[in-house]
């Protein structure tokens, strides 16, 4: 064979074949959190298996787009997946109940609500009225207030401009508690604490750690006010054009997604606590009851007769 023929036969041989598929994914967190790790190893299962037809581009620190900003753009097919959970409350209101506050005791009622009837309502109204198709469920550990003074009781709250997702139950509980709630997304949080915009935020372990917040916060007041699940999603449009093939392939990733995705949570929460500490967060003991007690009514009212109904066949359970 002549030489150039051998060279350009070995060009096309190496050359990557474009994908048929490309799945643009806006991610809150950066590369060092499970969710990251989670869907880096859905792109490689995909990818894999689908032999290149599909690839997953992850963009992490929702440097590609904020959350609802994200939501909206897959809704637009722009892009087309994202980790997303109470914030869709503002599309559909049962998903409230992903995150709402001092609703769930523990990972076991987590795990009842995700898998029963709440859940299979929630999964429907995504496809509904978001447009979104969940491939599993990231588990996550509970919220706690994180600020520059000590909070041990909701009266020590009085004015604490703290920021909270862009979720109205969020809202409703802090403002109920005395302090001042503001929605904000994920990514300005650090840069506003820094700059004094606003005094406090509350998140999971994992999420204070991976976003170095103990470089501006003093205090971790464990007020376990939440605990919640997030769902990572692909627009039902951009699931809807892959060939059957493809999406078995895309949900049984999913589900490994998903298992993967809860044995690094598992494992990171082993140690995320000491890290905090070392990294010179004081932990701050609460009166749990107070928190509860105080903002309960405020939340229930907030809902609608029909979301309240499941919140009292769910409180009796
Ligand atoms: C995050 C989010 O922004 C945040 O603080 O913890 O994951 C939040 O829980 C979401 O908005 C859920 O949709």
């Amino acid at each position: 064979m002549p030489i150039f023929l051998i060279f350009l036969f070995t060009q096309c041989e190496t050359r990557k074949k474009e994908p048929e598929f490309l799945m643009r994914t806006a991610l809150l967190v950066n590369e060092g959190h499970t969710w990251y790790k989670a869907f880096a190893h859905f792109a490689e299962i995909v990818e894999e298996r689908s032999k290149g037809r599909i690839k997953v581009e992850l963009y992490p620190s929702e440097q590609l787009a904020k959350e609802i900003e994200a939501i909206r753009l897959i809704q637009a097919e722009v892009i087309d997946m994202t980790t997303t959970g109470s914030t869709l409350t503002n599309w559909f209101e049962v998903a409230t109940f992903c995150e709402l506050p001092f609703l769930m005791r523990d990972s076991t009622d987590m795990n009842r609500y995700i898998n029963g009837p709440v859940g299979k309502l929630m999964e429907e109204e995504m496809i509904k009225k978001a447009g979104l198709r969940a491939l599993g469920h990231f588990e996550r550990g509970p919220r706690h207030l994180t600020s520059n003074r000590p909070i041990r009781h909701p009266d020590d709250l009085k004015g604490l401009i703290i920021r909270v997702p862009n979720v109205p139950a969020f809202v409703t509980t802090w403002s109920a508690l005395g302090a001042k709630p503001t929605p904000m997304a994920f990514s300005e949080v650090f840069t506003s604490l820094q700059q004094g915009t606003i005094e406090a935020q509350e998140n999971p372990f994992a999420m204070i750690h991976n976003a170095g917040f103990s470089e501006v916060q003093k205090y971790l007041n464990l007020t376990g006010h939440v605990i919640s699940w997030v769902y990572p999603v692909v627009g039902e449009k951009q699931f809807q054009k892959l060939p059957p093939d493809l999406q078995e392939i895309f949900l049984q990733a999913g589900k490994e997604m998903q298992h993967y995705e809860h044995r690094l949570y598992l494992e990171n929460e082993k140690n995320v606590q000491n890290e905090l500490k070392a990294e010179g967060m004081q932990f701050i003991e609460v009166d749990k009851e107070a928190f509860a007690k105080k903002s309960e009514k405020a939340i229930y009212e907030s809902l609608s007769p029909e979301i309240q109904k499941i919140y009292k066949e769910l409180k009796k359970e």
